[in-house]
C-alpha cells in the first residue's frame, strides 16, 4: 500500500530502516555521571565498538555521543556526556545545563559511580541535579574489578543515595564486561514498546572522521598527559582512500605556540608516536 506517509519515508531516506517486530522495545538511555567515572568505557563495551574515547585524565568526553545496541528484543540508544562537576566558571555552567538537557531528553537515566571508592560530594551534586527529573534512573556502581576488601561499606555509601528515590541499584565492571549482561537486561525491562530508531547495523550517529579526529586526540592525551590541556582541537582536513591504504590528513590546533614544540617534540618524536599510536587505533 502507497501512502502519502510512505513518500514522506522515502523522501527522508528513513525508508531504510526496517519496521522492528510487535513488543519490540526502544528508547535513550544517557549516561551521566562524575569525571572519570568510566561512562565512555562503559557505552563501547555495551555497543561492542569504539566510539568515544576514553583516558585516565578526567574531561575526556566533550560532546554528547550516541552508542547503538540493537539485539533481538530492544535498541537501545546510549548517549554518552561529559563528566558533570560543581561548576566554577562559565563554561562548568555551560556543561551542567547540557547535563540537565540531557538528563530531561532520555528515557532512562543511567548515572554511573566509581565503585571502587567511597561516594563523595561529587556524586551528590549530581543526585540534587537529578532529584529535578521525572526520568527514572539507575544507579551503576562501576569499577566493582578494582573494589577493595572493605566493598560492602563502599556499597553501603552508595545505597544512601540511591534509597530515598527508591532509585534500582546495579554493580558491573565497564573495564572486563563483568555483570554487563545484567545491566543490558535492567535497562531493557525500563523501555517501553517502540520502533528502531536507527537501522539495526548502525552503532553510531558519528560520521567516521569524527571517530578519527578523536582517536587522535586520545593519543594525545594519553602521551603527553598534563603538559597539553584538553583545549587541543583536531580537524581531519581530508581523507585519501586507495586501494591498500588510507591517508589521513588531519590539523592539530593548540591554543599556546609553547604547545607546539612538546606536541612535535624532539626532531618530530612526538608527532611520530602520536601518529603510529593513532594508526594503530584508526585501523582496528
Ligand atoms: N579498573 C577499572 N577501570 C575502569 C573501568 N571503567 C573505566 N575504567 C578506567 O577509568 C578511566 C576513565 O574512563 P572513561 O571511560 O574515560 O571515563 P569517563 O567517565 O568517560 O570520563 P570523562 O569523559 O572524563 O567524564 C580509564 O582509565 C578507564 O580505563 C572499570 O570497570 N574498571
Ligand atoms: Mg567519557
Amino acid at each position: 500500500m502507497n501512502s502519502i506517509d510512505d513518500h514522506i519515508l522515502e523522501l527522508s531516506g528513513e525508508a531504510t530502516i526496517p519496521q522492528a517486530p510487535a513488543g519490540y522495545k526502544s528508547g535513550f538511555i544517557g549516561i551521566i555521571g562524575r569525571p572519570n567515572v568510566g561512562k565512555s568505557t562503559l557505552m563501547n563495551q555495551l555497543v561492542g565498538q569504539k566510539i568515544a574515547i576514553t583516558s585516565p585524565v578526567a574531561q575526556t568526553t566533550r560532546n554528547r555521543l550516541r552508542g547503538i545496541l540493537t539485539t533481538s528484543e530492544a535498541q537501545l540508544i546510549f548517549v554518552d556526556t561529559p563528566g558533570i562537576h560543581k561548576p566554577h566558571h562559565q563554561l562548568g555552567k555551560v556543561l551542567v545545563q547540557n547535563a540537565r538537557i540531557a538528563i530531561d531528553s532520555v528515557d532512562v537515566v543511567l548515572f554511573v559511580v566509581d565503585g571502587s571508592v567511597e561516594a563523595g560530594g561529587g556524586d551528590r551534586y549530581i543526585v540534587e541535579l537529578l532529584t529535578h527529573t521525572k526520568t527514572p534512573v539507575i544507579l551503576g556502581l562501576n569499577k566493582i574489578d578494582q573494589q577493595p576488601q572493605d566493598a560492602e561499606y563502599l556499597d553501603s555509601t552508595y545505597m544512601q543515595l540511591a534509597e530515598p528515590y527508591g532509585w534500582q541499584v546495579v554493580k558491573f565492571s565497564a573495564l572486563s564486561g563483568d555483570e554487563l549482561p545484567t545491566l543490558q537486561q535492567l535497562l531493557i525491562k525500563q523501555l517501553e514498546p517502540g520502533p528502531y530508531y536507527y537501522p539495526p547495523d548502525l552503532v553510531t550517529d558519528q560520521p567516521e572522521r569524527f571517530i578519527m579526529g578523536e582517536l587522535i586526540r586520545e593519543q594525545i592525551l594519553l602521551l603527553t598527559r598534563e603538559e597539553i590541556p584538553h583545549s587541543v582541537a583536531i580537524a581531519i582536513e581530508k581523507v585519501e582512500e586507495e586501494a591498500t591504504i588510507t591517508r589521513v590528513f588531519a590539523a592539530i590546533n593548540v591554543e599556546r605556540d609553547s604547545q607546539k614544540g612538546i606536541l612535535i617534540g624532539k626532531g618530530g618524536s612526538m608527532l611520530k608516536t602520536i601518529g603510529s599510536a593513532a594508526r594503530e587505533q584508526i585501523k582496528s
